[in-house]
């Protein structure tokens, strides 16, 4: 028996210093999306999400709130564990730095990391910005209007002097580069990739990895004065949920390395550049990629607390509906690019691609079954070149959307879906069933089947990206579950006589007041 080929795709783990937004929810999106299609395409799929819980800054926010900072974390990290239920996430483990075993795996990495001579006590002296939990450069750092230091991030920054074990990074400069170089997928966009390959190239200074000036973290094993660098603590949740440190059982050998850490633009030096350092330095395999997507800004303006325009995907669940909701974030954008929310495109896809081209397409083929043929399934017939241009590109959709997803291009493989949705109206416009009902009746019949056959497949595809929607077209087409994967779409055709439920509209359309609210 072949077994089935895996698939591990990670989410950062999410500081808890404040509660999810939709920049969260995007990324989990795009695993959620990418795990569910893994999944029906045969796939041994490990998914997991998190929360990132120690360091100053969780500590901070802690203190703002006025309680000790693990019933603090124990209070966000709910939050975000809560919002993989109301957008229908589907990961598989969900970790916390805060874990017995993850600590146990950061205190086995940093042993290993001592035991290779790869980390060394010192002193640091140096600029850092609590907001990132990163160290800066002199030279990297601009000033504002009022002398304050700033990251390039635009986070301020502060003098931090303080004993310190340091991480050999410099050590690890050409081994990297040369790693970037054999796996030339490692980092995408590629436009990323020759960012972090110039940012490696001017060269690599070692690494903080440990504080005394604060308490909230993982001790330093044997020097507890010390709790590890918080980026060093929240990368190792990786290979944890992978049952790091055991790395002879069978969960490690099946899912490390991971095959996709997904990321913002934002922390990707640390995944990129750091991580593998890490890993490569403890004698472990680095992942196979790392993809850094874009940022969301809201009607053009930065999404920021400050600025109160922060967008909660429970806000737009509620107003535009959960599948709308990811359907609109994974198709506006190029994914790695930056994206604009706006409410006018928002509706303009629902209205346009969801509720028309189709919705449309499935109530009124479901509906002439229903009124035409006591809504059981007409048989077949025989198929003329036009009725088999259409099956011939709904069923090839797995081979053309499969590569697509493979690079993360989500929004072309929607793309390439609504290439058939409109092929299919257009179908249906052309043909005509409604004359045929009366001119030719088993060719009503065919031209039918060729359309529910063509939905079927459709409803397969779009199952990633909006499964509830996707599982109710299924459904009115009287699919059984077992015939839902991608490889059902060549083997399970839909079977003449077979009695369909009374259809039902799928996606609403928003109507110009509503749009206008
Ligand atoms: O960085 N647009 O956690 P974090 C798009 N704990 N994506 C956004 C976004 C926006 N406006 N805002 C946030 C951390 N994100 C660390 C990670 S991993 C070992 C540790 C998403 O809570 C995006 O994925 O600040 C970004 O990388 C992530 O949230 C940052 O989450």
């Amino acid at each position: 028996m072949s077994e089935k080929p895996r698939y591990y795709i990670t989410t950062p783990i999410y500081y808890v210093n404040d509660d999810p937004h939709i920049g969260h929810a995007y990324t989990t999106l795009a695993c959620d999306v990418l795990a569910r299609f893994k999944r029906l395409d045969g796939f041994d799929v490990h998914f997991l999400t998190g929360t990132d819980e120690h360091g100053q800054k969780v500590e901070k926010a802690a203190d703002v709130a006025g309680i000790d900072p693990k019933a603090f974390t124990d209070k966000v990290s709910q939050r975000f564990r809560d919002l993989l239920g109301a957008m229908n996430f589907s990961n598989d483990d969900f970790i916390r730095t805060t874990e017995d075993r993850h600590i146990a795996s950061v205190q086995a990495i940093w042993a290993r990391l001592i035991e290779r001579k790869e980390i060394y006590l010192g002193s640091y002296a140096g600029w850092y910005a609590v907001r990132d939990e990163a160290f800066y450069g002199e030279g990297e750092l601009t000033k504002d209007a009022a002398g304050q230091r700033l990251a390039p991030s635009g986070a301020p920054v502060e003098w931090v002097e303080e004993p310190s074990y340091f991480f050999r990074l410099s050590a690890w400069q050409d081994r990297l580069l040369k790693f970037y170089e054999e796996n030339p997928d490692f980092i995408a966009p590629n436009s990323r990739r020759n960012e972090v390959i110039s940012f490696v190239k001017s060269g690599l200074q070692d690494l903080s990895v440990s504080r005394v000036s604060f308490k909230w973290g993982v001790p330093v094993p044997g020097d507890d004065a010390h709790v590890m660098y918080v980026w060093l603590d929240a990368l190792t949740n990786y290979i944890t949920a992978a049952g790091f440190p055991d790395t002879e059982s069978e969960m490690f050998n099946r899912y490390w390395p991971a095959d996709l850490h997904m990321v913002g633009k934002d922390i990707l030096r640390f995944h990129a550049v750091y991580w593998p350092a890490f890993l490569m330095a403890a004698g472990l395999e680095p992942p196979k990629r790392v993809f850094a997507h874009g940022w969301w800004t809201n009607e053009g303006q930065k999404i920021s607390k400050s600025l109160g325009n922060v967008i909660s995907p429970y806000d737009l669940v509620d107003q535009y509906g959960l599948d709308q909701t990811r359907y609109f974030l994974l198709r506006e954008v190029p994914f790695g690019n930056d994206g604009d929310f706006s409410k006018s495109s928002m509706i303009s896809r629902m209205n346009n691609e969801l509720a028309n081209d189709y919705g449309n397409l499935a109530q009124r083929v479901l509906s002439m079954i229903t009124k035409n043929l006591d809504g059981q399934m007409p048989a077949q017939g025989d198929f003329t070149d036009e009725d088999k241009r259409l099956l011939e590109a709904a069923t090839s959709l797995p081979e053309i959307v499969r590569p697509l997803m493979d690079a993360q291009t989500f929004h072309e493989a929607l793309e390439r879906i609504w290439v058939v949705i409109r092929a299919s109206n257009a179908y249906v416009d052309h043909q005509a069933p409604w004359v045929l009902r009366k001119s030719d009746p088993p060719r009503m019949g065919t031209v039918l089947y060729v359309l529910a056959e063509t939905i079927r497949c459709l409803a397969i595809m779009t199952q990633p990206f909006m499964p509830e929607s996707s599982r109710q077209m299924l459904d009115q087409l009287a699919v059984p579950p077992d015939g839902r994967s991608f490889s059902s779409i060549a083997t399970n055709k839909l079977m003449p006589g077979t009695v369909l439920p009374r259809p039902q509209g799928i996606f609403p359309r928003f109507s110009d007041e509503e749009a206008s609210a």
